[in-house]
């Protein structure tokens, strides 16, 4: 592109006269979102994606063009899980989109329930197919066959396998970008073992990295669990979870999942093995997977009426540089000053970048950088340039500071990792705030009005989920478990269900959800 065609308005400013000047200003005037995060969450989640460069619409609902501000985050996520996976010895591969119907249709209890959400490919040109074919959903149909053909005695086992693709999803409930989206990315794990001992081992070491791409890379808190029987994955033996909550909409939000499919599948697509003594046995299965909606939660946790706001171990852009040149003073120099502090800090090792356009004006490069939610702004002004300092603007609470250039990287490595951690803390502490432990039906009904996360003694019988789903069944959608968490408060004898009255079992969460 021409240099003459950046202007703000977007048009060839070929003249400088008052008149365009005045109309450059006026359009830079644009930014910033229409909406506040608390009075239509839903309006200004859909603006804060769009303008924070995450999402662009597409002309199909529910499918979304990934720009690159959103794949630089995607890929830091898969950068450190791809690592922690091939630890574990597990290894990668690509299994083709398409399906047959009569492979998607082997496993019943599976597809049966997902059947409406297959999409299907009926025609090649003009031409329609003798055998449609359908576009995966999730690849146990199409990767089991081969795992049949692959495993054959007990030395190759374990078969651990990941593929990184997308998968499609008809849905018909209002898609929301990365959130509930008809296609998504995802990372799919596939693994067969001779005994359930190592498949339960895998499914909470896998847990575990998820646990660690919310709190530690996304610093939003959840809350590891196993779902209910109504809940799990129907297919699947027990289905582990974490689970995250957004404080605005009062809403639970499967993070990812862990499932151990117990001899399910390998029963319905004979996966055999034959152990040290010559006996033929069935494998153990786990699968597992997160996806873009991971992203989504990002934005909804830690998005303010600025636009979004983005966990510096993430972001793809940690610094941005911007020099605020003042009438007379020397703008050269304080332009070498930025793209000397860039220098410095993209050697060290950090992801910086300075914005040197000379078309906006300081003011309108703030707004534009918050509203992409970069962590840390830089000011380079003249009085900073005299005090051999620069001055340092934190996106997460604000906060300002200036610091000499002698200490430049340790204090910006400093702020950096406070801004991690304290978004993690914020995040916590308005999800703790809306947690309710509650004891009886009336108390429950009361939270649940409230948009609480509650957590209350449970028979644990799927009977009783039922009916509490059907007592809370509205407009906003009925209450369920979101699960039930690892770590079990004490429950004294004698407590009593919350819904049954019988004598509770477990702790368990229970919310409306997305
Ligand atoms: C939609 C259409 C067809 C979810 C579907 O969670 C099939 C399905 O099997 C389907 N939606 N599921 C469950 C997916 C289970 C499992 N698959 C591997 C996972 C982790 C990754």
């Amino acid at each position: 592109m021409a240099k003459d065609d950046v202007s703000a308005t977007g048009s060839k400013s070929k003249t400088n006269s008052k008149a365009a000047k005045k109309k450059e200003v006026k359009k830079e005037t644009g930014l910033g979102l229409s909406t506040k995060k608390d009075d239509n969450f839903g309006e200004w989640y859909s603006e804060v994606v769009v303008n924070g460069e995450m999402i662009e619409y597409y002309d199909i609902s529910g499918c979304y063009i990934l720009r690159p501000w959103t794949m630089a985050i995607w890929e830091v996520l898969q950068v450190f899980f791809d690592a922690e996976i091939k630890k574990m010895k597990i290894k990668n591969c690509y299994f083709p989109l398409f399906v047959t119907p009569d492979v998607l249709q082997r496993e019943k209890d599976h597809v049966e329930g997902f059947a409406p959400e297959v999409a299907w490919v009926t025609k090649s040109g003009n031409t329609d197919l003798d055998v449609h074919i359908a576009i995966r959903p999730t690849s146990e149909t199409v990767m089991y066959p081969y795992f049949s053909k692959w495993i054959r005695g007990h030395r190759d086992l374990p078969l651990r396998l990941n593929q990184w693709c997308n998968v499609v999803r008809w849905e018909f409930s209002h898609p929301t970008p990365f959130i509930r989206s008809r296609e998504f990315l995802w990372q799919e794990g596939h693994t067969a073992f001779a005994t359930k001992e190592e498949a339960d081992e895998e499914v909470l070491q896998i847990l575990e990295l998820y646990r660690r791409i919310y709190e530690e890379f996304l610093a939003i808190p959840v809350v590891k669990g196993k779902k209910s029987e109504l809940e799990k994955f129907a297919g699947g033996l027990y289905t582990t979870s974490v689970e995250a909550f957004i404080p605005n909409t009062g809403r639970g939000i499967q993070g990812a999942t862990s499932h151990c499919l117990g001899q399910n599948f390998s029963k319905m697509f004979e996966i055999n093995f034959e152990n040290e003594k010559g006996e033929k046995g069935l494998v153990w299965q786990n699968s597992w997977a997160y996806s873009t909606r991971t992203l989504g939660v990002m934005v909804m946790v830690h998005g303010d009426d600025k636009g979004l706001v983005l966990p510096p171990k993430v972001a793809s852009v940690q610094v941005i540089v911007v020099p605020v040149p003042y009438k007379d003073a020397d703008t050269q120099a304080i332009f070498a000053a930025c793209s000397e502090t860039v220098k410095k800090l993209s050697e060290a090792g950090f992801r910086v970048e300075e914005d040197l356009r000379d078309n906006y004006s300081p003011g309108w490069k703030y707004s534009h950088w918050e509203m992409k939610g970069v962590p840390l702004r830089i000011e380079i002004g003249p009085k900073d340039l005299a005090n051999k300092q620069v001055r340092v603007v934190r996106r997460d609470n604000s906060a300002k500071v200036d610091i000499p250039m002698d200490n430049l990287i340790e204090e910006v490595k400093d702020i950096l990792s406070k801004i991690q951690e304290s978004m993690f803390d914020a995040a916590k502490q308005k999800r703790d705030a809306c947690i309710k432990v509650i004891k009886t039906w009336d108390e429950f009904t009361v939270a649940l009005n409230e948009k609480k996360m509650i957590l209350a003694p449970w028979c644990d019988e799927e009977e009783v989920e039922k009916d509490v789903k059907a007592r809370t069944k509205g407009e906003m959608g009925a209450a369920k478990t979101l699960c039930i968490p690892f770590d079990q408060p004490e429950l004294p004898e004698g407590t009593a269900c919350f819904a049954s009255g019988k004598p509770a079992k477990k702790w368990s969460y229970w919310g409306r959800s997305y």
